[in-house]
C-alpha cells in the first residue's frame, strides 16, 4: 500500500512540521522486523502478544474495559478479547476512504502520534502498535462489537483480504477481538506460543491495574506434561501489587507481619499510576 500522508490544514497553506503526521505502509516492519521487535525470536514474538495485551489494556485503563480474555487457541494462535469501546469502524476523518479500523492496522504511526483528539488517551498509544502485529502475521481477525454492531476484517501479511464486513448484530457485547497467527517468513518455520510465558504475561498485565480481569485459557493439550501452567485462570488483583505480593509470599516467613505497602491514587475508576510492595 502507498505511504499516506495527512492533508494538510486547507484554511493555511503553510506546512509546519507539527502538522504533518506521516504514516508510513507496512513494508519497512517485514523487511526489518527485528528494527520493530527487538528480533524474531522466541521472545519477539511473545512481544507481540504483549503488544496486543497493551492495546487492551490502555482501554482499561482509560476506564472503558474491564475484562480482557487471552486464549492459546492452537500453538500457533492467540486470540486476545477487551470489553472496551470497539476500535472505530467509522470512516476515518483524515482519509475519509478508509474505516478508522483499517487505518490503526495497516499503517505505521510514526512517532506513535495520531491525528485527532478523539484518538488520543492520556499516556497511551491506542492501538499503535497493532499495524505492527498485523505485520508480521501470517492471518489476523479483527472483530468490533460496537453500537450493537458485529464486525470483522480478515487480513494476511499486514494487508486486509476482506473488506470491513458486518457479520451480524450483538445485544450485549462491545469491544474489541483481535485473533493473531505468526508469520513463519518471520519467525522460522513453526512458530510456537509457549504457555507459560503467555501465562506469566497475563499475570504481571493484572499486576498493574487492579481495575481489569484478565481471564487466561488455553487448550490443555498445548501444556506439555511438566508444565504447571493452568489452562484456565482468572487473574484479578483488586489490591494492586500488595495482592501480588502476599500471593507470591505464600505462607514464607517475612521480616514484619505485613508487607510494606503504598501507593499514589489519580481521579478515576481505579486507577494506580504508581505503587510499591516489599516483602
Ligand atoms: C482508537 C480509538 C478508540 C479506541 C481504540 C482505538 C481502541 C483500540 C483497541 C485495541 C484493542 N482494543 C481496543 N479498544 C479500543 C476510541 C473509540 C471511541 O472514541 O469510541
Amino acid at each position: 500500500m502507498p505511504d499516506l500522508f495527512q492533508v494538510p490544514d486547507q484554511k493555511s497553506d503553510a506546512y509546519s512540521a507539527k502538522d504533518i503526521e506521516v504514516l508510513e505502509g507496512l513494508e519497512p516492519v517485514r523487511r526489518r522486523p527485528g528494527m520493530y521487535i527487538g528480533g524474531t525470536d522466541e521472545r519477539a514474538l511473545h512481544h507481540l502478544v504483549a503488544e496486543l495485551l497493551d492495546n487492551s489494556m490502555d482501554e482499561a485503563v482509560a476506564g472503558h474495559a474491564t475484562v480482557i480474555d487471552v486464549e492459546m487457541t492452537d500453538a500457533d494462535e492467540v486470540v486476545v478479547r477487551d470489553n472496551g469501546r470497539g476500535i472505530p469502524v467509522d470512516p476515518h476523518p483524515k482519509f475519509p476512504g478508509i474505516s478508522a479500523l483499517e487505518v490503526i492496522l495497516v499503517t505505521l504511526h510514526a512517532g506513535g502520534k495520531f491525528g485527532g483528539s478523539s484518538y488520543k488517551v492520556a499516556g497511551g498509544l491506542h492501538g499503535v502498535g497493532l499495524s505492527v502485529v498485523n505485520a508480521l502475521a501470517l492471518e489476523l481477525t479483527v472483530e468490533v462489537a460496537r453500537d450493537r454492531i458485529l464486525w470483522r476484517q480478515n487480513y494476511a501479511q499486514g494487508k486486509p483480504v476482506t473488506k470491513l464486513t458486518q457479520v451480524g448484530g450483538t445485544q450485549n457485547r462491545r469491544g474489541t477481538t483481535i485473533r493473531f497467527k505468526p508469520d513463519p517468513e518471520i519467525f522460522g518455520p513453526r512458530p510456537h506460543f509457549r504457555p507459560a510465558l503467555l501465562y506469566r504475561m497475563c499475570r504481571s498485565k493484572a499486576t498493574l491495574f487492579r481495575g481489569v480481569q484478565i481471564r487466561w485459557r488455553c487448550q490443555a493439550s498445548l501444556i506439555e506434561g511438566d508444565d504447571p501452567t493452568p489452562p484456565e485462570a482468572v487473574l484479578h488483583f483488586p489490591g494492586g501489587l500488595t495482592d501480588f505480593l502476599n500471593e507470591a509470599l505464600g505462607k514464607r516467613a517475612t521480616v514484619s507481619s505485613r508487607p510494606f505497602a503504598g501507593e499514589v491514587r489519580r481521579p478515576g475508576p481505579g486507577r494506580m499510576v504508581g505503587s510499591l510492595a516489599a516483602g
